[in-house]
């Protein structure tokens, strides 16, 4: 009875062991704002067939957590979370909320497998009306690069489709005049609100880099270290995640084609070497 009872707690713990492991485990959390005068998300379609350019502003962090632990290489999964961002219609006073056009808190991302110097996450999910989205999220440095799109339910005949191309940056950021560019301007900007409090408006705008409520002398610290900095050009960024793509095919080929065994590398390594010598006779 005994003896059935430890095997009982044996197995009790090893479930919750599991149970355990297979929670995501975070591996970060960084805290982005949209550069609005680099991104926008284009409405299009519906019966009055709408082209519309919106601005998109706002917060969002972005996570990354260990995928599955089972799959070797092991892989990042990413989400959108805390998301408070919009996209804001040129003329008229009406935003369109990203997480409603969007669904940006509800996709879910993978890392791709990509050769270059920065991480890469394709997004997958569905909106509320049933349109599906397709984003990439590229990290290049301090910059977040959003690029996706939606496509609407099959059959539907009046809907709209979104397209969004997007720039954000990592905060703390000491971009307080919001012209992609950490400048004097800026300091001026900082100095004329130093030791104030931060009121319900954008923390940036009243000089606080690291939005802790007030513009002190951390966020001249942070204006110091991001002096001269000046946001990239989307077509740059474009052409650096187009190139990165790129090699996501590449990789996938290479996995598939197979590894030379060892008797035909070594056969090979013999002809090589009959070669050399013959030329040496010569
Ligand atoms: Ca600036």
């Amino acid at each position: 009875m005994k003896r059935s009872l430890g095997w009982l707690s044996l197995c009790g713990w090893i479930v919750a062991a599991l149970a355990a492991t297979s929670q995501a485990q975070t591996v970060s959390v960084d805290h982005y704002q949209f550069l609005p005068r680099l991104s926008v998300l284009n409405q299009s379609g519906g019966i009055g067939g709408f082209d519309v350019d919106f601005r998109v502003m706002g917060k969002f962090d972005f996570t990354i957590e260990l995928g599955p632990t089972d799959v070797w290489p092991p892989q990042h999964a990413a989400k959108f979370t805390n998301v408070d961002a919009w996209a804001s219609h040129p003329i008229l006073a009406y935003v369109l909320p990203l997480d409603q056009t969007l669904n940006l808190s509800g996709l879910t991302g993978w890392q791709l497998p990509v050769a270059a110097p920065f991480d890469v996450y394709q997004f997958d999910g569905t909106t509320q009306d049933g349109s599906s989205v397709k984003l990439i999220a590229a990290e290049i440095g301090p910059w977040l690069h959003l690029r996706g799109e939606t496509t609407p339910p099959p059959g539907s005949a009046d809907f709209f489709t979104y397209e969004l191309k997007a720039v954000a940056r990592r905060r703390p950021f000491a971009d307080f005049t919001q012209d992609d560019a950490v400048t004097n301007a800026d300091l001026a900007k900082w100095s004329s609100r130093f030791g104030l409090k931060t009121t319900s408006l954008d923390a940036l705008d009243q000089g606080d880099a690291n939005g802790d409520g007030i513009a002190d002398g951390s966020d001249f610290l942070e204006w110091q270290r991001q002096a001269g900095e000046v946001a990239p050009a989307l077509a740059s960024l474009d052409a650096m995640v187009d190139a990165a793509l790129a090699t996501v095919a590449a990789a996938e080929t290479a996995s598939i084609a197979a590894v030379p065994e060892p008797t035909t590398l070594g056969l090979g390594v013999c002809g090589i070497a009959v070669v050399l010598l013959r030329r040496r006779r010569r």
